[in-house]
C-alpha cells in the first residue's frame, strides 16, 4: 500500500510537503457541521456510525486534510464504563454520579467495552471505505488522567478541586482509577485499529494541572504503558499533552512514534529535545487563526522553518480549533503550509 504524507511524516520519511491536519478540524467552526447538528443532537451523531462518518468526512472535503480523525468524544469511554454522561447546551459534559470512593469505583466495567463501543468500530469501517490511501485515518482516546478528571469532577471545572485533593490525600483510589482506565483505553484503541484505524491519539489535555514532580506518577507512566501496550499492533501512537515544554520532556523514553506539541511550547526547542527519536506534531498557536492573513503567513514560514527540509513534522495546531474561526483563514492556513513546504522542500 502506498503511505500517504501523513504516515510517512510519522516515520520521519522524506515527503515532498509537510502534511497537516489540525486537531478538532470536524466541528462547530464548519457550517455543514452546525447545519447536520441542527438536526440531531451531539450524542446522536457520536453514536450513530453513518452520521459519525460523514462528520469525520465533511473537513476533509473542504480542505483536503492528509489526515482525517474519527468524530467521537473522549467521554464515550467513561459511559460505556457505565456513568451517565449529558452534554447541556452551554455548560459542556455532565458525568453522573462523579466517582468518589472505591465502591464508586467498584461499579465501573471494563469488560463490556468493545461491545459499548462498537458503534465506533462501525464507524471507523465506514469512514475508510469512503477515504482514498491519500487520506489517513486516526483513531483517538483521552488519557487516563484527563479521562479521570472528568469522572471524579462530574463536570468541566477551572479548579480540579476533587481530583486533585484525591491525589493528595487518597492516591491509591487515584491509582486505582487511572488503572482501570489504562486497560479500558488499551481495549478501546486496539478496537479502533482492528477496525482500521491507521494512527490513535492520546489527548492528555488536563495532564498540566499536575505539578512536574506528580506527572510521570499520575500521567506520564500511564501513557507510556498504553503506547507499550500497543507496540505489538504496529500502528503509531501519537501522545498530546497540554502541559508545555516540561511535561512534554517527561515523554521521553515512550514507546510512541509521534509527540504533540501544544502551543505553549517553542517547537524549536522541543525538536532539540525530541527529534529526531520522535516525529513532532504541532504547533500554531490557535488564536493565530483570529488574525489577518499576512499573521497567518508569517507564522506559517516560522514554523516551517524549524524542519526546512528534515523529515518527520506534522504540521497541527497547538490546541483544538476555537468554533468561532473565519473558514477563510483556515483555507488560507492550509494552502500556506502546502505552498511554504512545497517550496522548503525543494
Ligand atoms: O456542540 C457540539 O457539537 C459538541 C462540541 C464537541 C465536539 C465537536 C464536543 C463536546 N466534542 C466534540 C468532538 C471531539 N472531541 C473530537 C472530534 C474529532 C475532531 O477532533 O475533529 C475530539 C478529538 C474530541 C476530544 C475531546 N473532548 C477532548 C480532548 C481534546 C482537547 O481539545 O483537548 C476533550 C477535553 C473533550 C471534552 C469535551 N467534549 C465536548 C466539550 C465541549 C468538551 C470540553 C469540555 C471542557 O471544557 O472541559
Amino acid at each position: 500500500m502506498s503511505e500517504n504524507l501523513f504516515l510517512k511524516a510519522v516515520h520521519k520519511k522524506p515527503v515532498e510537503r509537510t502534511p497537516i491536519w489540525i486537531m478538532r478540524q470536524a466541528g462547530r467552526y464548519l457550517p455543514e457541521y452546525r447545519a447536520l447538528r441542527e438536526k440531531h443532537d451531539f450524542l446522536t451523531v457520536c453514536k450513530t456510525p453513518e452520521l459519525a462518518a460523514e462528520v469525520t468526512l465533511q473537513p476533509i472535503r473542504r480542505f483536503g486534510f492528509d489526515a482525517a480523525i474519527l468524530f467521537s468524544d473522549i467521554l464515550v469511554i467513561p459511559e460505556a464504563m457505565g456513568q451517565n454522561l449529558e452534554f447541556l447546551a452551554d455548560h459542556g459534559p455532565k458525568l453522573s454520579p462523579p466517582i468518589r470512593s472505591q465502591a464508586e469505583l467498584d461499579d465501573l466495567r471494563i469488560n463490556t467495552i468493545e461491545e459499548k463501543l462498537q458503534y465506533v468500530a462501525e464507524a471507523i469501517k465506514l469512514i475508510r471505505n469512503e477515504l482514498t490511501e491519500k487520506t489517513a485515518l486516526i483513531g483517538f482516546s483521552g488519557s487516563p488522567f484527563t479521562l479521570a478528571a472528568y469522572m471524579i469532577e462530574g463536570k468541566p471545572t477551572r479548579h480540579f478541586k476533587y481530583i486533585k485533593s484525591m491525589m493528595y490525600s487518597q492516591p491509591q483510589l487515584l491509582h486505582n482509577l487511572l488503572k482501570k482506565l489504562t486497560r479500558a483505553i488499551t481495549d478501546y484503541l486496539k478496537l479502533q485499529i482492528e477496525a482500521g484505524a491507521q494512527a490513535v491519539q492520546l489527548f492528555d489535555t488536563w495532564g498540566g494541572i499536575l505539578p512536574l514532580h506528580l506527572y510521570d506518577e499520575f500521567s506520564a507512566n500511564y501513557l507510556k504503558k498504553i503506547a507499550a501496550d500497543l507496540q505489538s499492533l504496529g500502528r503509531p501512537v501519537i501522545l498530546f499533552s497540554m502541559g508545555g515544554p516540561d511535561h512534554l520532556s517527561h515523554l521521553a523514553g515512550s514507546l510512541a512514534q509521534v509527540l504533540g506539541v501544544d502551543w505553549q511550547t517553542d517547537l524549536e526547542q522541543a525538536k532539540i529535545v525530541m527529534h529526531p527519536e520522535y516525529a513532532l506534531q504541532g504547533n500554531l498557536d490557535p488564536t493565530v487563526l483570529y488574525g489577518s492573513k499576512e499573521i497567518i503567513t508569517r507564522e506559517v514560514e516560522r514554523l516551517l522553518k524549524i524542519f526546512g527540509k528534515e523529515s518527520g513534522h506534522i504540521f497541527n495546531l497547538g490546541h483544538g480549533i476555537p468554533p468561532d474561526v473565519p473558514l477563510e483563514n483556515v483555507e488560507h492556513l492550509v494552502q500556506e503550509v502546502h505552498c511554504i513546504s512545497s517550496e522548503l522542500r525543494k
